[in-house]
């Protein structure tokens, strides 16, 4: 039970006979699907794997999931219909009277799937959040489970980033949060590298242009975001921050509506954003909205994008010319690992950065000494 209870209660109050798992072979996250496939293991439920989006990838990228996996992966297109007759086929062949739940991270295409296999039109869309509840759906003599893709832990609704089952002491917990945080982070070194490589060497050709930067997130995105900023300070590099938490205090909510204070905070962002700067959009989820509006606006005007993602194949991801990816799931609603790995990403770009351009402790010390400001005292007229 130690995995099935992550999955949330919907998933055990489906009681399901089989599954199918749904992989999104742009954005695979193999740590995830294993998490799906443990419970399915566990509860000895039939499943096979199949790996969805084949359209936007190369043919053969399926091979490095299956090996990963270790289980066949069956390449499918909702959108071009490749392999459609031979998954239908194949869950003939497979499953009987049984209640299949469909499991994957979000955008994997489940519900897709269920809309083609049932002729039903339920929403579908790229955002985080689209499905939130598990629709039963006829096909054949089958019952179709749509699913959500985040992972919960029944027992503590009301956390969840780490997975404390087994820990009995505060300590056994406080060592928990250390050694998952520490995976997380390992695994996202292997995803993020080549984009931080990237991002550093692109940054550091607009700054010898008299460009700058402008880096934005919201909620624990926002201290990424900041801390990104408030590093540049102390090493010399033209950081901006601008976050939602300035929307209280800036004209932006001026609009009505949660849609356009979204926009109006793009907008209002990218009234310092110039052609040649580099606008950072950092969001864990990918979905998150004047975050991604913000870079869909600085393409407009010319700058260079980037994202930093847990999720690539999410509007953000969509919108950004460089990605940096973690790979720190699974975790929970509330994120903790995947912040860790941003945090470590902002601090690769700023520290390397910094030390390519020659500058030194004796530079920075001087970055944060107080320089005098001659001025008089408050309400002395
Ligand atoms: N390119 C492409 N897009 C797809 C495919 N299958 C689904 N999509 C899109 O991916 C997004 C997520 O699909 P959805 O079914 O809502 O995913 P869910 O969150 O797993 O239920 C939607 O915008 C779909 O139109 C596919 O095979 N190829
Ligand atoms: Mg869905």
């Amino acid at each position: 039970m130690r995995v099935t209870k992550k999955i949330s209660a919907p998933f055990l109050q489906a009681r399901p006979s089989g599954a199918i798992v749904i992989a999104n072979l742009v954005d695979p996250q193999i740590n995830t699907i294993k998490a799906f496939i443990d419970a399915c293991q566990e509860k000895g439920l039939k499943y096979f794997v199949v790996g969805n989006k084949n359209d936007r990838v190369r043919n053969n990228s399926y091979l490095k999931i299956e090996k990963e996996l270790k289980d066949n992966v069956l390449p499918i297109s909702l959108k071009t219909r490749k392999n459609l007759l031979k998954l239908k086929r194949k869950i003939d062949d497979f499953f009987n009277k049984d209640r299949v739940i469909v499991l994957g991270v979000f955008n994997a295409g489940k519900t897709s799937l269920i809309n083609y296999l049932c002729g039903t039109a339920y929403k579908v869309g790229d955002l985080p959040g689209t499905t939130l509840e598990f629709t039963k759906t006829s096909y054949k003599d089958l019952i179709l489970i749509d699913s959500v893709g985040q992972l919960i832990d029944i027992n503590k609704p009301m956390m969840v980033s780490i997975d404390f089952e087994g820990c009995k002491t505060i300590e056994d917990k406080i060592k928990r949060v250390f050694d998952e945080e520490q995976k997380g982070l390992a695994e996202t070194y292997h995803t993020s590298e080549e984009g931080i490589i990237k991002v550093i060497k692109m940054i550091d050709r607009q700054i010898k242009k008299g460009k700058k930067i402008i880096v934005t997130g919201a909620g624990a995105s926002a201290l990424v975001a900041k801390e990104m900023a408030g590093q540049g300070l102390e090493t010399g590099l033209p950081i901006l921050a601008f976050t939602n938490d300035l929307a209280e205090a800036q004209p932006v909510s001026f609009a009505k509506g949660t849609a356009e204070e979204e926009a109006g905070l793009s907008r209002y962002i990218n009234f310092v954003v110039n052609k040649g700067d580099v606008v950072i959009s950092v969001s864990a989820s990918g979905g998150t909205g004047f975050v991604y509006e913000t870079l869909r606006q600085a393409r407009k005007k010319k700058a260079i994008t980037v994202a930093i993602t847990e999720n690539i194949d999410t509007p953000l991801g969509k919108q950004a010319e460089y990605i940096i990816k973690s790979n720190s799931k699974p975790e929970g609603p509330s994120s903790s690992k995947i912040q860790t790995a941003h945090l470590v990403i902002v601090h690769a770009i700023n520290l390397v950065l910094a030390d390519e351009k020659g500058i030194t402790a004796d530079d920075s010390v001087k970055f944060m000494l107080p320089e005098k400001v001659e001025t008089k005292k408050m309400g002395i007229k």
